[in-house]
């Protein structure tokens, strides 16, 4: 049997391969409500094919899951979703994408564990659901920046509505963007990168 075939398939992708200049490695997790975009940002910006849990919705979650606002959507994560991105030669982003249906938040615990800062996903169709996400991460004090992912039937808040209405502190940034594209979503995350500097360099002062 000619098995040579088979064997030059064995191997990573050169895409999947960490580049030997990489020297630090930051997890972040991308989190939001039901629906707000979470699955397509990791997957618009990872360097490697997206690991994604996503499974078709079915009649079993009516009345179980809130579809108001996102009535097209036909399936959902059930795990995580997770990608990669280089922001320069040595650091790397490892991007861990949660589940955003209520029933699947007892995963977030592992999830949470060792990361250093969070995107918040923000729907202005469905502003509430955000509530319970960022308590969750005031709670476990994770740093997190808010991106407003717009949906073309959105309203549209100037940004200084959407912090009072989200009860955010001013040093929280907030930012647009459209998580479908890669550069987008690439600024907020370098958006969250900056924000993580700035606290290292506020807690480097007062120590
Ligand atoms: N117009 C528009 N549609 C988007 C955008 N981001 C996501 N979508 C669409 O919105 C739907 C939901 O996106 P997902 O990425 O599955 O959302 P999610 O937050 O991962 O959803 P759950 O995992 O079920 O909580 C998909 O059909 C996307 O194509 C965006 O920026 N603009
Ligand atoms: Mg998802």
């Amino acid at each position: 049997m000619d098995f040579r075939s088979s064997e030059q398939a064995v191997g990573p992708r050169s895409e999947d391969v960490l580049p030997e200049t990489a020297t630090a490695a930051v997890k972040v997790v991308i989190v939001g409500g039901f629906g707000v975009g979470k699955t397509t940002l990791v997957g618009s910006v990872s360097e490697i094919k997206p690991l994604t849990t996503e499974e078709t919705m079915t009649q079993a979650g009516v009345g179980v899951d809130d579809l108001q606002g996102v009535e097209r959507k036909t399936s959902t994560t059930v795990a995580m979703d997770f990608g990669r991105i280089s922001i320069n030669e040595e650091l790397v982003l490892y991007l861990f994408g949660t589940p955003g249906q209520q029933r699947f938040w007892f995963l977030w615990r592992g999830l949470f564990e060792g990361a250093l800062g969070a995107v918040v996903l923000v729907d202005t169709r469905r502003l509430e659901v955000s509530f319970d996400v960022i308590g969750r991460l005031e709670e476990r004090r994770v740093p997190f920046v808010v991106a407003i992912n717009t949906f073309p039937e959105a309203p549209m808040y100037p940004i200084e509505e959407i912090r009072t209405a989200l009860d955010l502190p001013l040093s929280v940034p907030i930012v647009d963007c459209d998580a479908r594209l890669r550069g987008s979503s690439r600024d907020v995350l370098m958006t969250l990168m900056r924000y993580l500097q700035s606290l290292a360099v506020t807690a480097d002062a007062v120590t």
